[in-house]
Formats: C-alpha cells, structure tokens, sequence
C-alpha cells in the first residue's frame, strides 16, 4: 500500500465510527427506551433515554439535513434505533464532517462514552 493510499484509510478510519451490537449500554435502561420510543429512531436530550426527545417514522427513510428545524441541533445524549437498518448521524449540518453509525436494533445510553454528547447535528434514518 502506498503511502498516500496508507493514509486515505486512516482518515476514512478516523472518521466513521460504528457502534455494533452487543455494546455495554444494550443492558442498561431497554424497558425505559422502548415504551418511550414509538418510532424507528429515536434521540433523547438527557442520557439513559430521559428528557425531551425526536423520532423517526417507522417503513421510510427520513432525511434531517439540520435537526435545528427539529430543536435537536448538539443536543442529543443518548439514542434508541429501534429497526433492522442502520442509522447514521452527522457531527455537521447537511450530513458533513464525522459520522456516527448506529447499527440495528443497538442503542447508546450515554453518547459520552462514544464521544458523541450534543454533537448530533444532522441524520438519515431508516425504518
Ligand atoms: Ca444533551
């Protein structure tokens, strides 16, 4: 691999960050998040799914360019994807800079562990 190629991969790497299944935060709080969350995505203001929130609608894919117009510009703490798809979030409006993949079915309950608390700024769902 050469050089150049050797650090194209490295900041593809540094990047993207992928929460897979079987994370830590899956135990913790999941009765609490899924009478909450009604949708296929949902995103809480506070850690362990509490404080105000916005979802996602469930069977289509949403597209949220600036969560401003959803008052949830770097303000989300913890997240529930509740559907089979992966989500992905944006540290940027209009889906630039940093992104958080969120793989199905996982949830985060303190974004702080990722490095990820209120720096949500733009998503793509899919229910
Ligand atoms: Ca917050």
């Amino acid at each position: 691999m050469t050089l150049a190629r050797r650090m194209a991969a490295l900041i593809v790497a540094a990047a993207l960050t992928t929460i897979g299944i079987g994370a830590v935060q899956l135990a913790t709080a999941e009765s609490a998040y899924a009478a909450s969350c009604t949708g296929a995505m949902c995103l809480y203001e506070n850690t362990n799914y509490g404080g105000s929130r916005t979802q996602a609608p469930t069977g289509v894919c949403a597209i949220y360019p600036d969560l401003k117009n959803q008052s949830f510009n770097d303000k989300a703490s913890s997240i529930t994807n509740r559907a089979k798809y992966t989500q992905s979030f944006w540290i940027d409006k209009n889906y630039a800079g940093s992104r958080l993949n969120v793989a199905p079915y996982v949830s985060v309950a303190n974004l702080k562990d990722v490095s990820w608390n209120d720096k949500i700024s733009s998503a793509i769902t899919t229910g």
